[in-house]
Formats: structure tokens, sequence, C-alpha cells
């Protein structure tokens, strides 16, 4: 078990100095508040007129840009799902959402990936449940993706940091 490989730590993912870091976008994939609207202000209009050119990107899946301003080489743009109550394939469409980005980001050659807390905010997804889905696809991902050296879980506030950590410890 690669235990090491992954990391969580509480802060603003604009500043990680990492190969990638993965945007929890919408489908338009032309910005947004939360997570998404301080990755495009951090990263500068740039990813925007890139962003342009993907045609959105359905919920699940994920799209690769440059990261221009930020520390952060590449953006890996993905859409979470809304939640509406777990009976419409939540579940499902947030575990792609990991699954997907990390299959992006080995196809682009990067060796570090952090992401933020995908669906928790706006987005309404129950952060417990969540944080499962994340541990649990990352783990399986990193067991069969040896090249993919390192996965940072970016907590934005101390709640989710505590249930990341518990969830780490639960999902051995
Ligand atoms: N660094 C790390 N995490 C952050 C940051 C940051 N700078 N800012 C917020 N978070 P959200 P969603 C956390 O709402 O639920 C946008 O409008 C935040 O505290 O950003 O997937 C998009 O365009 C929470 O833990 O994303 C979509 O329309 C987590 O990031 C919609 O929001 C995700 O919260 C997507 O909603």
């Amino acid at each position: 078990m690669r235990k090491d490989a992954i990391e969580v730590v509480q802060g603003d993912i604009t500043r990680q100095a990492i190969d990638a870091v993965v945007n929890a976008a919408n489908t338009s994939l032309l910005g947004g508040g939360g997570v998404d609207g301080a990755i495009h202000r951090a990263a500068g209009p740039e990813l925007l007129a890139e962003c342009r050119t993907l045609g959105g990107c359905p919920t699940g899946e994920a799209k690769v840009t440059r990261g221009y301003r930020l520390p952060a080489q590449w953006v890996i743009h993905t859409v979470g799902p809304v939640w509406r109550g777990g009976k419409d394939g939540e579940d499902k469409l947030l575990a792609s959402c990991y699954r997907r980005s990390l299959e992006v980001a080995v196809q682009t050659g990067v060796r570090s990936v952090a992401f933020p807390a995908i669906s928790t905010g706006i987005y309404g997804f129950p952060l417990e449940r969540a944080t499962r889905i994340a541990v649990r696809e990352v783990r399986a991902f990193l067991e069969a993706n040896p090249g993919l050296e390192k996965v940072v879980f970016v907590c934005f506030d101390r709640l989710t940091f505590n249930c990341y950590e518990q969830a780490l410890a639960e999902i051995s």
C-alpha cells in the first residue's frame, strides 16, 4: 500500500507547488465561484482563453489546460455532480471525477497532483461521504499507477482536513 503517496494539507490550492492542480469546475469550464474562481484569478486571463477552446466538459469527466501564472504547470478541470439527495448517480460521478482527473494527469506526464474537495462546496455533496470516495479512488489509482508519485488533498478549512484524516485512517 503506497500510503506515503497521499498527503492532506490545509491551505489554498492556488499556492501549491505541484505539477497539476485539479479545478472543481462546472460544465461550461468558463469559471465560477469557490475554488474555480480562485484558480482563474490566480492563473490569469490566459486560462479562460484556453478554456474557451475546450467546448465545456460533461459531469464526471476531466480536461487539461496549462497553469499560466499558477505555480502548477497544469490545471485539470473536472466537473463534480450537484448533490440531489444521492439517488441520481452522484457517488459514481464523483468517483469518476477523481479517476478521470488522474488518468488525464498520467496521460499528460504529471507526477504530482493536488485535489480540492470536489462538489463539497457550492454543489452540496455531503463532506464525509465525498472524502471517503476521494480517498478510495485515489488509493486504488495509485496502486495501479506507480508512475504517479504524489496526490495531495488540499483542504480549505479545518473540518475538511479532519474528514480526510479520518477517511485515510478508516480506509486502509
Ligand atoms: N483552495 C482549496 N480549496 C478551496 C479553495 C481554494 N482556494 N476555495 C474553495 N475551496 P466549491 P463545488 C474549497 O464550491 O462544490 C463553482 O462556481 C471549498 O471550501 O469551490 O465542486 C464552479 O464553477 C470546498 O471545500 O466547488 C461550479 O459551478 C471545495 O473547495 C461550482 O462552484 C469545493 O467547493 C462547483 O462546486
